[in-house]
């Protein structure tokens, strides 16, 4: 909602601009509804008064420690707020107890250095500037103090610092809760170590973030009754599986494969590996080397971590005999026998990978290659051995490569979990959430409808925490706040999540169906859905359709989503990876024991992670919430650029603005009595006449001035949208009026 009225000639405003989002400028004509503005770089642009919004001019010039603290809450006062802090390198702002990060893109030692981190400890939230730490440190004292549990929820696009930021989270917390004592591998350590590990093989480079997380997070830090770190789980979603065998230019696949291709010569040697350009599943792009990284470097810190997490020696040798395998398996060419068309091994050098495969693998070449070209039948009558075509081996191949190493990642979660150990007895629990933000691609698939579902839920559980902690301010405050409400994302979920007959199960459906294709799945969503108000089916294509998400529409290509969400493993894979004569491989792949699961071989990698979702929420409901919103200055991921349209496009989408639009619909601006009278005691200067109740003051004034709807809390004014300016409107022709009057005593005067 812009100026309704009271707009002069002369006022500073912010008019909206297709580059910079929006400009400032002052209003140098009015006529009727139509305003006519000079722009801070020199043009006249007329604009409807509704879209025009007052800028403040009493703002520091270093912003404001907290959007709530501005004068006007609207987009174009917080966006100029975090741009003007930025530029003094702040890179952290509050909205309310919300923290936002601007990704520097530069290290900033000094933000987080020691002294740093002491100055912060039980320092209370808004005595210094805001800071990771500062949310990490009333996490820890709500914890100790008041037993409450909480979770922290870093949120953000892609390359915005979420990572960065739960990294430092824990750094805080483990130097908080940690021992004295020497111990080499103390929990907290473990802890932090953790990162690196899952980091080498669940980060890739992507076009957004050289280091981007392909999976998401979560962390509980359990602590014992003194206060140090006595455990902590940890929990992964969704890892992309797809990467390991598909990857376009310029990414990269995950970083375990090009560090071990970095290893030092004997392991290279042991597992007979050559320059990364030779491997298929590799040199589908052409980068391989990250600026500013080392990977032989980074390998031996791999490995480290991996020791520090408690992984033994000869557990890293079979993690990396894994590794290594997946690169020949993906080698491992084919072609079509003469006659039959069948697939067979295509020439020596497949053979030769072929036979590294299985050796690294330990398992029996022979075993392997039939595994990868034959598929048994089962009928009624009998057991065929059928012949797959090339192609049909290929994606058998592709889908090896991705259930190992799938299996091994998941290893390794559970590894990691295992050795740093649960602690039963602790109450006292900080979970931290390090989950991939909101994605909209040009072609979005079955990962981004993950993606974004999550979002969704976290939207809705934010949405409904904003909305609480505003009731509660004006409960305290004793005000009524009856007629507020606010949108809810509920239909989106249903359409996703609802069961029976939302998209999730009605994917499942199809996946159980032998003859769906996407085209009938695509049709049966059309049908089911015709009215949904938030599913939009596009004109031209009947493979895909569009989800109006609360971040906005987003259209899924629906191409892979069957195969996408299928996930079983072959059985001749399963077979013979699970009589692999090394446990370490053979342990992947425990045998499955129940015959139901084996003939209907399809699990949904949808409905499990709905599960997990709704597993996590629960969870995150039961705590006390803290929310962390990571925001990309930019995408060329370069310092000291600050790109206005994109930064409020995320504001958008993490729901920053619509924390803003929830007060919005209430009382956004509140000031306290004492600099409500600061301000706008010259409006009614009899007002302070030998009253000194603050609360009388402020009701005196602002029934001076005859606005309503306003509220007088116990310790604040309560200000409805736009009455600020009106107030201040009031003021600049009071102090214009007395600028003219000392104007001319000052002429008399001459
Ligand atoms: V993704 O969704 O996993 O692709 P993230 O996790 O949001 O993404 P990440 O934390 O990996 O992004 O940050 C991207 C890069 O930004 C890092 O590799 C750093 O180079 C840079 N970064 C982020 N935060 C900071 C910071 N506080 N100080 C310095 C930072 N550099
Ligand atoms: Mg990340």
């Amino acid at each position: 909602m812009g100026l309704e009225r009271n707009c002069l000639v002369g006022s500073h405003v912010w008019v909206e601009d297709p580059t910079l989002a929006w400009i400032d400028g002052e209003v140098s004509k009015v006529d009727g509804k139509d305003v006519e503005i000079q722009t801070s770089d020199g043009r006249i642009v007329v604009e409807d008064m509704s879209k025009i919004f007052p800028k403040d001019m009493e703002t520091p010039y270093v912003g404001v420690n907290d959007m709530t603290r501005l004068s006007y809450l609207h987009e174009p006062g917080v966006l100029h707020n975090l741009l003007t802090r930025y530029e003094c390198n702040k890179i952290y702002t509050y909205t309310g107890n919300i923290l936002i990060a601007i990704n520097p893109f530069q290290r900033l030692p000094q933000l987080y250095d020691s002294e740093t981190m002491e100055q912060y400890k039980g320092a209370p939230l808004g005595m210094l500037n805001p800071h990771v730490f500062a949310v990490a440190d009333v996490a820890y004292r709500v914890m100790m103090n008041e037993g409450e549990r909480n979770s922290i929820l870093v949120s953000g696009e892609s390359g915005s610092g979420k990572t960065e930021t739960t990294k430092m989270l824990m750094c805080y917390l483990a130097n908080l809760g940690g021992r004295v004592a020497n111990e080499r591998r103390t929990v907290e350590q473990q802890v932090l170590e953790s990162n690196p590990v899952l980091e080498a093989f669940g980060n890739a480079k992507t076009v957004r973030n050289d280091n981007s997380s392909r999976f998401g997070k979560f962390v509980e830090i359990q602590f014992d009754g003194h206060g140090r770190i006595s455990g902590a789980a940890i929990r992964t979603y969704l890892l992309e599986r797809s990467r390991v065998c598909q990857i376009s230019d310029p990414e990269r696949n995950y970083h375990c494969f090009y560090r071990l291709c970095s290893a030092p010569p004997e392991e290279i040697e042991k597992y007979k590996l050559g320059n990364p350009k030779s491997y298929h599943y590799l040199n589908q792009s052409n980068c391989y080397e990250l600026v500013g990284v080392n990977d032989a470097h980074d390998y031996l810190a791999t490995r480290h971590a991996m020791d520090v997490v408690g992984i033994s020696q000869e557990e890293q040798d079979a993690i990396f005999r894994v590794v290594a395998a997946i690169l020949h398996l993906g080698n491992i060419e084919f072609e079509k026998e003469e006659v039959s068309e069948h697939a067979v091994i295509k020439d020596d050098q497949a053979r030769f990978h072929l036979q590294m495969t299985a050796e690294l693998l330990m398992c029996d070449p022979q075993a392997l290659e039939d595994a990868l070209c034959k598929r048994v039948m089962i009928t009624r009558e009998e057991i065929i051995k059928r012949s797959l075509d090339p192609l049909g081996a290929i994606v058998g191949r592709d889908g090896l490569a991705k259930t190992i190493y799938s299996r091994l990642f998941d290893w390794l979660v559970e590894k990691i979990n295992f050795s740093i150990g649960q602690d039963p007895d602790s109450n006292s629990l900080i979970g931290i959430l390090d989950i991939y933000g909101f994605e909209s691609f040009k072609t979005n698939s079955f990962e981004q409808f993950c993606i974004n579902f999550t979002n969704e839920k976290l939207q809705q559980h934010f949405n409904q925490h904003v909305f609480k902690m505003e009731q509660e301010e004006y409960v305290n405050e004793q005000i009524d706040w009856s007629y507020i409400d606010f949108v809810d994302n509920q239909d989106v979920l249903d359409l996703i999540e609802k069961k029976p007959g939302g998209i999730i199960a009605l994917l499942d459906e199809a996946c159980m169906f032998p003859k769906s294709t996407h085209e009938t799945f695509c049709e049966k969503l059309y049908q089911t859905f015709k009215t949904h108000k938030r599913f939009i089916k596009p004109k031209l294509s009947v493979t895909s359709f569009t989800i109006a998400h609360y971040a906005g529409e987003v259209p899924y290509d629906a191409c892979q989503f069957l195969d996408k969400n299928k996930d079983y493993v072959v059985l001749e894979h399963q077979e013979l990876l699970s009589a692999s004569k090394c446990s370490f491989v053979a342990g992947l792949f425990p045998p499955i024991l129940d015959e139901s699961t084996k003939s209907s071989k399809f699990s949904s990698i949808g409905s499990r992670f709905k599960l997990q979702l709704q597993q996590l929420m629960e969870y995150v409901n039961s705590t006390k919430p803290l929310y962390i919103r990571c925001v990309k200055p930019n995408n060329l991921l370069k310092p000291g650029i600050f790109d206005n349209v994109n930064v409020m496009q995320q504001l958008r989408c993490g729901g920053v603005l619509e924390t803003i639009r929830i007060s919005c619909a209430g009382y956004p601006t509140r000031r306290t009595f004492k600099e409500f009278i600061d301000r706008f005691s010259i409006l009614c200067p009899t007002a302070l006449e030998g009253n000194y109740d603050e609360k009388a003051v402020c009701t005196r004034i602002l029934g001076k001035i005859g606005l309503s709807g306003f509220q007088i809390g116990e310790t604040k004014v309560f200000l409805r949208a736009n009455q600020m300016a009106e107030l201040d409107a009031a003021r600049a022709v009071i102090l214009a009026k007395a600028a003219i009057v000392i104007q001319r005593n000052v002429r008399a005067h001459i």
